[in-house]
């Protein structure tokens, strides 16, 4: 399909406490000393409605049926689509999404079981067919991503057995390898720095991004 908006559509993926979210503030805050215009959201949660929806799904006192997890996932995916992330590309923004459509064939998918084309199917009917232009895979091993996260509080999917972490992070290495056009991987183990350079680096390459690459990481 096409690309049919003025904006960029980037994402980044990787396991838990692989930095994305860190990453994403460290390059926002760069972005916006260039005067680049962007958009930094999430998934799930980048809508009013959606931070509901992610209250639900992270909670570990309540248990969700695999099936119910899915389809709260691909929820909130339609209303994100719909209220920021196809508006922001029709002002055209650059749009950094933490987390999106593969998430849900790691997790649901690789991890959980539930069927890849059914997954498919719902990720289509949620973003109506919206693919990024650029994925990015920060990459780094279950046990030393877990091991990031804050001791005792971590949310229901963090609460996972290790077995299910290596489901996702295999899952992750098998789509980048598949795809290479629209993948990029980057090692999330190396200091914040380098992984910053790198992230920069990679949208430099591939997006007429004025003087985002190159500079010292402040
Ligand atoms: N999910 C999501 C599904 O199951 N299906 C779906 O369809 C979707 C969309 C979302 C959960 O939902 C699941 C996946 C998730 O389990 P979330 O809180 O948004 O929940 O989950 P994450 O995106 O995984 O958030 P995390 O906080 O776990 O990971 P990040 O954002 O990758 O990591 P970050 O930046 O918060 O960093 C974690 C810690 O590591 C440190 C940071 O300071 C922080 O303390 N850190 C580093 N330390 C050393 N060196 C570095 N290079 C570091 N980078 C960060």
């Amino acid at each position: 399909m096409a690309w049919e908006y003025p904006g960029i559509f980037v994402t980044l993926e990787g396991p838990e406490g692989a930095g994305k979210t860190t990453q994403l503030k460290l390059l926002s805050k760069h972005l916006d000393v260039l005067g680049i215009a962007h958009v930094v959201t999430r998934d799930p949660g980048g809508t009013a409605l959606g931070r509901q929806i992610r209250r639900i799904l992270l909670n570990p006192e309540t248990p969700v049926c695999p099936m119910t997890e899915l389809l709260l996932y691909e929820a909130d995916r339609a209303q994100h689509i719909e209220q920021v992330i196809v508006p922001a590309l029709k002002r055209g923004a650059l749009v950094l999404c933490d987390r999106y459509v593969d998430s849900t064939l790691a997790y649901q998918g690789y991890a959980r079981g539930l069927d890849f084309e059914l997954i498919g199917q719902l990720n289509r009917i949620a973003t109506g067919g919206l693919m990024p232009q650029l994925t990015i895979l920060f990459d780094i091993a279950s046990e030393a991503g877990l091991a990031r996260l804050h001791p005792g509080g971590h949310d229901r999917l963090e609460r996972e057995a290790i077995e299910f972490h290596h489901k996702v992070r295999a899952g992750y290495l098998e789509m980048a390898a598949r795809e290479p056009g629209r993948w990029q991987v980057i090692d999330a183990t190396r200091a914040l720095t380098v992984v910053q350079d790198d992230l920069r680096r990679l949208l430099s390459e591939r997006f007429q991004l004025a003087g985002l690459a190159g500079k010292p990481v402040t």
